[in-house]
């Protein structure tokens, strides 16, 4: 049997944090739009989750922050002038497009790519397709630092292959690991890897109404071929159109799993039966099923509470634990499911651990969406640059880093000042220097 781990890379919170209003369809987002942010308190929170998953025995990594504000992207579409003015004249052109480029949304590293582990590669390397996430302006920006950022962490072209992301149009709209699930009985051994989407060409009538589709099937066809994935341990399905419109923007809000556990909302998929079958068929086993039922909590529950963006992580010790969203907890029929979940023998979940990650959460990202699962073999994790795998000292440094460099607020004024600008670009040398990324972004080059 062929020994792997998991390894979750978060993505550090960047310094631009903010709540901009920017993503139709995430509920969070759009509520909280115009809000003060907390760029300071939202990073340590996102390093306390971290650092809570190191003290369960696992392997962390750390997927760097951009560069923002991106003036390259204002110059790209014909702004010009002194910094200052760039930016004055993008907000009187449109508010929405300045906070774009500012935007800090690569801190949710579930949509930098999907990951298939060389276990289920047919040339036993590791495949990583960085997601285009062009289905938003604002996220659309973060492709190209994401491919150079785990080009430079995945570099042994012998066990790893970045590949370019999809093609930049709507029929290969790809947002990353939000919409994939791989099974395996244990992360070592092949796997069966399920896709999911949200708009279908052969089915265009079955999408969602009142949000967009972020993710198409075409796209997850794409990543299965260039992966090499064996077709017959590969499950494509629907997201339920209904989810989208209450909200669920990516399937890792309404449903996750981790080897042979399933954990989904009755109204997650188009065809929830059918699929079940499909995975256990090539998996050789029967799955466990964790389903929630409109009667345990509602559609609008999970959304509100973000449940399905819990991370269920096993333990070396054998064993899985829930990192769950506080706001979960918080909801009282939820919060009664979870004990359930932790006291039933019948799945490997028996410890829950909730924790606070607000300022993300605010915008729609919980603990899962903070991070990239990359499934990695001794030999693999050893080839990994080792500058981001997170210890005592590194997360002291990235302490003091955050501690010297983040505003403790931001609001919408703020993304008008030079200066801040120009501040973080200091920042980031520095922290290239502390993740032994020399060289990751455009302005050091
Ligand atoms: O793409 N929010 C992100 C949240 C992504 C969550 N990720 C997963 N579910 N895996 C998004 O909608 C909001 C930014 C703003 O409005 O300021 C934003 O981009």
């Amino acid at each position: 049997m062929m020994q792997a781990r998991e390894v979750n890379f978060d993505g550090l919170i960047g310094p631009t944090h903010n709540y901009a209003g920017l993503s139709p369809g995430n509920l969070a987002s759009a509520t909280n739009a115009g809000g003060v942010s907390k760029p300071k308190a939202a990073a340590l929170q996102g390093l306390a989750k971290m650092n809570t998953l190191r003290s369960l025995g696992l392997t962390q990594g750390v997927l760097p922050p951009q560069q923002r504000p991106d003036l390259s992207a204002l110059r790209a579409i014909g702004f010009s002038g002194s910094d200052e003015q760039l930016l004055r004249d993008a907000h009187e052109s449109d508010p929405t497009l300045l906070a774009a480029i500012w935007s800090a949304s690569s801190m949710w590293a579930a949509n930098a790519a999907t990951v298939s582990p060389s276990a289920d590669c047919a040339d036993g390397r590791v495949h990583l397709t960085p997601a285009n996430l062009i289905s938003n302006y604002h996220r659309s920006l973060e492709h190209p630092t994401t491919t150079r950022a785990l080009r430079m962490i995945f570099s042994d072209a012998s066990k790893f292959v970045v590949h370019d992301p999809l093609p930049q149009q709507m029929r290969y709209a790809d947002e990353g690991a939000a919409n994939h699930i791989r099974f395996a009985s244990s992360h070592g051994e092949p796997g069966v890897e399920m896709f999911v989407f949200g708009f279908d060409r052969e089915d265009p009538a079955g999408g969602a109404r009142r949000f967009p589709s972020r993710q198409t099937r075409a796209a997850c066809e794409a990543i299965a071929r260039r992966h090499l994935l064996d077709p017959a341990r590969v499950v494509y399905t629907r997201q339920h159109p209904d989810a989208i419109d209450a909200g669920v923007f990516h399937n890792d809000v309404i449903a996750t799993g981790n080897e042979g556990v399933f954990l989904f909302h009755e109204q997650a998929f188009a065809t929830s039966r059918s699929l079940v079958t499909d995975i256990a068929g090539p998996l050789g086993q029967p799955l466990k099923l964790i389903e929630a039922q409109d009667g345990d909590f509602t559609l609008e529950d999970a959304v509100s509470s973000y449940i399905f963006n819990s991370q269920i992580v096993t333990r070396p010790q054998g064993g899985m634990t829930l990192i769950a969203p506080l706001e979960s907890q918080e909801n009282e029929r939820v919060g009664a499911f979870v004990e359930r979940v932790v006291h039933d023998d019948r799945n490997p979940i028996d410890a829950v651990n909730y924790l606070d990650v607000r300022e993300s959460m605010r915008n729609g990202g919980g603990p899962a969406c903070l991070r990239l699962r990359v499934v990695l073999t001794d030999e693999e994790l050893a080839a990994t640059n080792q500058g981001v795998i997170l210890d005592d000292a590194l997360s002291d440094r990235l302490t003091a880093w955050i501690e010297k460099h983040y505003p403790d607020e931001l609001s919408a004024n703020d993304l008008l000042d030079p200066k801040l600008a120009r501040s973080l670009t200091d920042a980031l040398d520095e922290l290239t220097q502390i993740l032994d990324l020399p060289g990751l972004y455009p302005f050091q080059r």
